[in-house]
């Protein structure tokens, strides 16, 4: 009895402590304490107050890195524009990704959309959607400023697991390319579920093309 209550006190340990984490920009808050869940939109039922993290982001888009706990999801990035409890109405992901392994992703820089340019000191949230075999989303966010003075982290502070592999999702052709050929491009099949390094590739995220460099 007691070795079953102490399993069951496990299991549900261990799936709370599944899920994600955003790792850059400092997300708002613990989203695996009481009263949050990672499945309540917009974010994670995590309240903002004026003490909120705020990490200064560049004008033309910055790093983002996320550690993921699940063996594969799909994978959103969304912004939205203001200080407390932004609507996340610009997507950065016009073409959502499909993230294979669980360990650190970072991208070195997400592009922002070409029809928006923040101001200097703007306010704004990130929110990072992922969708698992189960179809339920699960939402974390982070609270940014726009700064002209802000960079991306540096390839050092950014860097993959080696197991982590991530792809575009898009309907019809792979529009992925190898910034370098790697050995897991060579079974190309034209499919758009081939999988490869995120060290290797590029990838449109907001219309323009970010880097996902390690
Ligand atoms: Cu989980």
């Amino acid at each position: 009895m007691f070795t079953k209550t102490i399993a069951s006190v496990l299991m549900l340990a261990s799936l709370a402590t599944a899920h994600f984490t955003i790792e850059y920009p400092e997300m708002r808050g613990d989203s695996f304490a009481t009263g949050a869940s990672q499945y309540i939109y917009p974010c994670a039922n995590v309240n903002q107050t004026e003490a909120t993290n705020r990490t200064l982001w560049p004008l033309t888009g910055g790093s983002l890195s996320l550690d993921l706990h699940h063996p594969w999801t799909y994978l959103f990035v969304n912004l939205g524009l203001g200080t407390v409890y932004p609507t996340f109405n610009i997507t950065l992901t016009n073409q959502f990704l499909n993230e294979t392994g669980n360990g650190i992703l970072c991208m070195s820089q997400v592009g922002l959309p070409s029809s928006f340019t923040p101001s200097d000191g703007q306010n704004a949230s990130i929110q990072v959607v992922t969708v698992g075999a189960s179809g339920s989303a699960l939402y974390n966010c982070a609270d940014i400023t726009f700064s002209s003075n802000a960079t991306t982290l540096s390839g050092d502070k950014c860097t993959n697991s080696s197991n982590v592999k991530i792809s575009v999702v898009d309907g019809t052709t792979a529009t992925t390319s190898a910034a370098n050929s790697s050995s897991t491009h060579s079974a190309a099949s034209g499919k758009s579920s081939e999988l490869m390094t995120a060290a290797s590739i590029a990838v449109v995220l907001g219309g323009v093309f970010a880097s996902l460099l390690i």
